[in-house]
């Protein structure tokens, strides 16, 4: 029976089929098995941060236990919950950036890890008040490494990336005393402010979580994005394809999961080897077809084209294909089912992270000091396990759509700058994309993020909103796993301009870009970040007087809570299309979906209807406008 969260994905439900009929267990047999969630969990009024509980908080006023046994109320507990998610997402993002900056630190000229990018290191260094003048690229990489590695831990002062935002906005942090310091030392402080019996004051809490979030996008994230871009490569617009249809009958497929491009950057390379594309001849495939999924997916496709197989949830429906030698992961948004799964093909589930390291995987640690040999030993493993493929169980869904990916920050101004508007040739210049805006060409943009969710129609939420959005010349720009939803729904592509109205049209037109443009990968929510830093600064705006939003239409992580606060935090209205654990608070809830704006200037949305969101999203860029008098 399908299940009703797929009804508007068709290419996966042929494989849901399959998996039945293999006896294997899905994401949805697993959702039917859980029933109805936890009411309280569901709330957020559930705390078990201390031996004395769990304690649960009864909705009903006045009815059943109101306090937890060392009288927490509801709005305590609420709040430290929420406060706790960002913690967990700050220290995702950031623990991925850190390990960025550590390959920068031993990148080498005859290394495997080198600088690709020496203007954008220069630019950066500078940026950061390094005296760049007369310096070998190397020694300045590693200069400015070891001074990213202090972002972490540094005792005093604040986040260097800070400065970017508008000045207004600076000055906002600095009297709400939010202006994030040491990204580790957030972490650790909102887990102790959280801890029994410290502070139970919901509007502290939100608070500290709001500088926690901002340790995330205006540090770790932003790090993670500019570290990459130096030793990776800035993105370039490139041309790729998405869905389970970029699987190959004859080709050993390997899968690359998760988020850090530091492995997949390495296999890559290894794929490319003349040996090992040699060896999988001889095997009887045709060659090395590397796939992506997940931010790793993103990272790998910004840079080097490869091609995009699936978004959050259709990770296990990869295995299930039967064509899959190998899924390699490296952090985050891995499943722990993928283990037992592969078990049940032929597939080896290679797990390479001590930070992640997955019962039932096979474990190569990836060591960055020999990483083309472990990347090659990997390869390897994958083309030799393409014999054991049993093509009984072979089903490769033939859809995919066109995409084109990669629009960096640097990117999307040289597309603008050499066409919109000649008379400036200035590379940090955003007046086109201002101008359009301003003559209301553009009504606004729209940051669309995050994940899937089985709460919602499977990247029905993504889809339906931005349709929406470049229907009402709302430009849009992507990233994570709503990026590879409009990536199949070939959103990401000149002909989706047919489905623009007039103004967004005719820019796609003149500049000869999509309407949906790929940012990349979640940390790379930063490069929003910057974009609409550049804008405001331009006009002498703050963030908030823009009529720009965030949007995560299927968010489930944690990292998803953390961008949330970050967004809201940095004065951009962020729209929820799943609604978080926060309802068991009428107080809480009020605080960010409306308290927020008069502190900040912007507030979260929760809103399930995809229909009802885009509207209220034009409705609040509109209102943007008419305050701005445009
Ligand atoms: Fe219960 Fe308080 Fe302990 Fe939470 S911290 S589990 S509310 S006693
Ligand atoms: S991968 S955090 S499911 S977007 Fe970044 Fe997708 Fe969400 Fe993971």
């Amino acid at each position: 029976m399908m299940h009703e969260a797929l009804e508007f994905d068709p290419t996966s439900t042929n494989l849901i089929d399959k998996a039945e009929r293999d006896g294997v267990e899905t994401i949805w047999d697993r959702k039917d098995a859980m029933k109805a969630p936890c009411g309280f969990g569901e709330k957020g009024v559930c705390c078990k941060n201390c031996a004395m509980g769990p304690c649960r908080i009864s909705p009903v006023a006045g009815k059943g236990a109101q306090l937890g046994l060392c009288g927490a109320t509801a709005d305590t507990i609420v709040a430290r919950n929420f406060a706790r998610s960002v913690a967990g997402g700050t220290a995702a993002h950031s623990d991925h950036a850190r390990d960025i900056a550590h390959v920068l630190l031993m990148a080498s000229e005859n290394g495997n890890y080198k600088v690709r990018d020496v203007e954008k290191l220069m630019r950066i260094a500078a940026e950061w008040g390094l005296d760049t003048e007369g310096k070998d690229p190397y020694d300045l990489a590693h200069e400015l490494a070891e001074r990213a590695l202090l972002e972490f831990g540094k005792p005093f002062g604040k986040q260097i990336f800070l400065s970017r935002a508008p000045e207004q906005r600076q000055k906002i942090w600095q009297e709400l005393n939010i202006e994030p310091r040491a990204i580790d030392r957030e972490v650790t402080t909102l887990m102790h402010s959280t801890h029994i019996g410290c502070a139970s004051d919901p509007e502290s809490i939100l608070e500290m979580a709001m500088r926690t979030s901002l340790a995330d996008g205006w540090g770790g994230s932003m790090i993670g994005t500019e570290f990459s871009d130096i030793l990776y490569g800035v993105p370039t617009a490139r041309g790729t394809e998405a869905n389970l249809g970029v699987i190959e009958e004859k080709m050993v497929n390997i899968l690359l999961h998760g988020h850090d491009p530091s492995l997949s950057e390495m296999i890559v390379l290894a794929a490319e080897d003349p040996e090992l594309v040699k060896l999988a001849k001889e095997l009887g495939a045709e060659g090395i077809n590397l796939v992506g999924m997940c931010c790793t997916g993103n990272e790998v496709t910004m840079r080097h084209g490869v091609r995009i197989a699936g978004n959050f949830y259709q990770q296990e429906l990869a295995v299930i294909t039967g064509a899959m030698e190998a899924v390699i992961v490296d952090v985050q948004c891995i499943f722990p089912a993928l283990a037992r799964l592969s078990q049940c093909y032929h597939t080896k589930f290679i797990s390479t992270s001590p930070k992640a390291k997955i019962e039932g995987s096979t474990y190569i640690e990836f060591n960055e000091e020999h990483a083309l040999e472990t990347a090659k030993q990997i390869v390897r493993e994958a083309i030799l396990n393409y014999k054991n493929r049993d093509q009984a169980k072979v089903l490769i869904p033939q859809t995919k759509n066109k995409a084109v990916v990669g629009y960096s920050v640097e990117t999307i101004i040289k597309h603008l700058d050499k066409v919109v508007n000649s008379q400036t040739d200035s590379f940090n210049t955003v007046k086109p994309l201002v101008d359009v805006i301003w003559a209301g060409v553009l009504r606004g943009a729209a940051g669309v993020v995050g994940c899937n969710n089985p709460k919602v129609k499977h990247d029905k939420s993504h889809v339906t909103i931005i349709k929406e959005l470049i229907k009402n010349d709302i430009i849009v720009v992507v990233t994570g796993c709503a990026a590879q939803a409009a990536a199949k729904a070939g959103l990401l592509t000149m002909e989706a301009k047919e489905l623009c109205g007039r103004g967004l049209r005719e820019v796609c037109e003149r500049v000869g870009i999509p309407p949906v443009l790929h940012m990349g990968s979640c940390v790379d929510i930063s490069r929003i970040l910057d974009l609409v830093s550049r804008v405001a600064k331009m006009k002498g705006l703050d963030l908030s007087d823009l009529p720009v939003v965030g949007v995560a239409p299927e968010w489930m992580s944690e990292k998803a809570m953390a961008i949330g606060t970050y967004v809201v935090t940095s004065g951009i209205d962020a729209f929820l299309g799943v609604t978080p654990h926060v309802t068991g608070s009428a107080r809480f809830t009020d605080m960010l979906t409306n308290g927020l704006e008069e502190k900040v200037g912007a507030k979260f949305f929760f809103e399930e209807d995809p229909e009802a969101c885009a509207e209220k999203i034009i409705a609040r860029i509109e209102e943007k406008r008419a305050k701005l008098g445009i």
